[in-house]
């Protein structure tokens, strides 16, 4: 990575020091998934980097963006919580003069998930459940299914955050239920 340190400034900018510590914590654990699983290391912790790049970001600025770039209306309408991932996924082009369609891909789609992940989306995603700063019930055993089967630990861990959605009566974005449906399917 060219420029490691302005590129973590920038990102430093973006949101509190509690957030930065998470998102150093993702870009490690990705870059060992990445290792681990056969994905580009550096490419897996840049994504790491940059996946909560907005979270921080005032809600009006998020909706401004997304309606300037004809987000759906169902994410609109719906959970303010993934705005930023789809921002996020924009900002980062704009801003950062990221171009690698993968590492866009990973950032738009680490929150809700997709049918049809990519190796480097899943490595993001379960980074973002496992890294070493979070702790919420279950995170245990995904780290210990990240060690032997990356699709079973993202099975997992998008299944219980839906478990807790009912739970909290939220509702489950359309794409989620689709991420997680699809990788069912596709489990051995
Ligand atoms: O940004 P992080 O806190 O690191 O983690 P994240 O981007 O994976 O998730 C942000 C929040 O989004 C988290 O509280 C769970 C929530 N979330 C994920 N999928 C859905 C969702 N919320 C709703 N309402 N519906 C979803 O499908
Ligand atoms: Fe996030
Ligand atoms: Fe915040
Ligand atoms: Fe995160």
């Amino acid at each position: 990575l060219e420029n490691r340190e302005a590129l973590l400034e920038r990102v430093r900018a973006q949101m509190h020091e509690k957030r930065y510590r998470h998102t150093l914590g993702v870009a490690e654990s990705a870059r060992q998934l990445a290792v681990q699983y056969g994905e580009d290391p550096d490419k897996a912790e840049l994504a790491g980097f940059l996946h909560d790049y907005c979270k921080c970001w005032p809600v009006d600025v998020m909706r401004d963006i997304l309606i300037r770039h004809d987000l759906p209306e169902d994410l609109l309408s719906g959970e303010k919580e993934l705005w930023h991932a789809f921002a996020g996924a924009i900002v980062i082009q704009t801003e950062m003069n990221i171009t690698d369609p993968g590492i866009i891909q990973a950032v738009r789609y680490h929150t809700t998930g997709r049918p049809g992940m990519t190796l480097l989306e899943k490595i993001v995603c379960v980074a973002d459940y496992i890294e070493p700063n979070r702790d919420f019930p279950g995170v245990k055993k995904i780290r210990k299914l990240a060690e032997q089967d990356l699709n079973q630990a993202l099975v997992t861990a998008i299944g219980g955050t839906i478990q807790v959605l009912i739970e909290k009566k939220k509702t489950v974005y359309p794409l989620t239920l689709l991420a997680y449906n699809d990788l069912v399917s596709g489990l051995d």
